[in-house]
């Protein structure tokens, strides 16, 4: 589509689509057991208690920054706690075992690493908005240009939780702006996950979907550790495709205990892998740093299609873009957030750890030589099965499909490799050893050669580097 074109088809249905929010704005409902949410710290401003924000009505915030959500300001002093690892809002409240995440589903563009635009249907995290601001939150205003582009980011944003705490995810489904006459429902469906009860599901024919301008508050029970893959359950083959898929895990009771696993004291673990004190296995699933990796792919003539009110080819799906973490290389090992063609944020999470400094910096973190990454790997593949290797750093699997690999009777099932095979819907987790590992700059990446590229020859989409220093 040429960009004038696009641009008055943009603006008109970027209308239609605000038509549309504000019609549905009174269906946006926050079920957080308020008032929860952890705010900044505001140097004692809120007395000897932490401060509060009362999502429904912040006029009623103990935080005197959070009174007035049309302040500019509101949403920096408005802050969950980030998670040290993924620089990701953790939801983490006032109550250690209650956890509030808010997301919207709709309408968006990412870029690909040879500079494609590309657009998607997917989600964008908008913890901590009061209510009166998540259909709002869901569009991005470009000042370059005075358009209005869908705010959704990719991969969805990643939700965890720890064993024993309790995840209230509010999902708000606030329309496709470039795609007004589909005014789909959406869920949030979870893959291995025991649900707190079958409406939780997300299966739309077993449980129901969110609609247009409205919201649900899904609430999880979180009691088994584990790597999930999550996505939208409605016309599901195309919703994921474009770009519904997320990654959930749950992180177990027993961090904090210190163990001693083959002469090394570990404090967290992939799993609670203590059955007994003094069992052979105890700490075995031990690790210094984790981080995570989603393994997707998009087809970018199915997308074109779909953002051109074309019919789309599901028997033809392509993946010739493949990705970590929602981006090809070498964007995966750029630290920052990635911007999409209208400057909005669109890919936040690089598929290589990072640590994010008080003033918001990013920088990537190496592996000191010796330690050992836990990654939680997940497929949101919908069309392909990968292999993915990392070469010079023994592997060994000691999770799949959200369990710990152990047998009926204990014994331990878990197992070196230099490779392993998901299909999409599939996660392992895996412990990199990197004891006797020379210093130096490691790659993990798919041996599925031919979609080791960004759509062109150069570089590789699902590869990302593991440095060791
Ligand atoms: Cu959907």
């Amino acid at each position: 589509m040429n960009s004038q074109l696009r641009l008055v088809g943009r603006f008109t249905v970027g209308l239609c689509g605000l038509l549309l929010a504000s019609r549905a704005n009174a269906g946006v409902y926050l079920q957080c057991p308020a008032p929860l949410l952890t705010q900044n710290a505001t140097g004692g401003a809120c007395g000897q208690g932490p401060c509060t924000l009362d999502p429904k009505n912040p006029a009623l915030s103990t935080d005197p920054g959070c009174k007035n959500p049309d302040d500019p300001s509101f949403f920096d002093t408005c802050k969950v706690k980030l998670d040290p690892v993924t620089g990701e809002p953790s939801g983490e409240t006032t109550d250690p075992t209650v956890v509030c995440r808010s997301v919207t589903c709709g309408d968006g563009h990412v870029n690909m690493a040879d500079g494609n635009d590309i657009f998607i249907f997917g989600f964008h995290d908008v913890t901590n908005a009061p209510e009166s601001k998540i259909m709002s939150s869901a569009y991005w205003f470009n000042p370059d240009d005075g358009t209005l582009t869908g705010s959704a980011e990719f991969s969805a944003p990643t939700l965890f939780a720890r064993e024993g705490q309790r995840l209230y995810l509010t999902l708000t489904n606030t329309g496709f702006r470039e795609r007004p006459d589909l005014t789909d429902a959406h869920t949030i469906h979870y893959h291995g996950f025991p649900n707190a009860g079958s409406v939780f599901d997300g299966e739309p024919m077993a449980s129901f979907g969110i609609n247009l301008g409205s919201s649900l508050t899904y609430f999880y029970d979180n009691k088994n550790p584990g790597t999930y893959m999550w996505h939208c359950h409605v016309e599901a083959a195309e919703h994921m495709q474009m770009g519904m898929l997320g990654t959930l895990y749950i992180l177990p009771a027993q961090d904090g205990t210190s163990l001693t696993y083959q002469g090394r004291q570990y404090q967290k673990f992939a799993y609670d892998d203590c059955p007994t004190p003094g069992d052979a296995m105890c700490g075995s699933t031990g690790y210094d740093l984790t981080y995570f990796l989603q393994e997707t792919g998009f087809d970018p003539v199915f997308h074109l299609a779909d953002h051109t009110y074309q019919k789309v080819n599901f028997a033809n799906m392509n993946d010739t873009y493949t990705m970590f973490n929602g981006r090809g290389y070498p964007d995966t090992v750029n630290p920052g957030v990635l911007l999409n063609s209208e400057n909005a944020p669109s890919q936040k999470l690089p598929a290589l750890p990072f640590q994010v400094d008080a003033q918001g910096n990013r920088t990537a973190i190496p592996i000191p030589h010796g330690q050992k990454l836990l990654l939680h790997v997940s497929s949101l593949e919908t069309e392909a099965f990968y292999t993915v290797t990392v070469l010079g750093i023994p592997m060994r699997i000691v999770g799949q499909g959200a369990q710990l690999l152990r047998g009926p009777t204990g014994t331990n099932t878990s197992y070196a490799t230099s490779s392993f095979t998901l299909s999409g819907g599939e996660g392992v987790d895996v412990l990199l050893d990197t004891t006797g590992v020379p210093p130096g700059t490691y790659f993990i990446y798919t041996t599925n050669l031919n979609r080791l590229s960004n759509g062109d020859e150069d570089y590789g989409g699902m590869m990302t580097e593991i440095v060791v220093i």
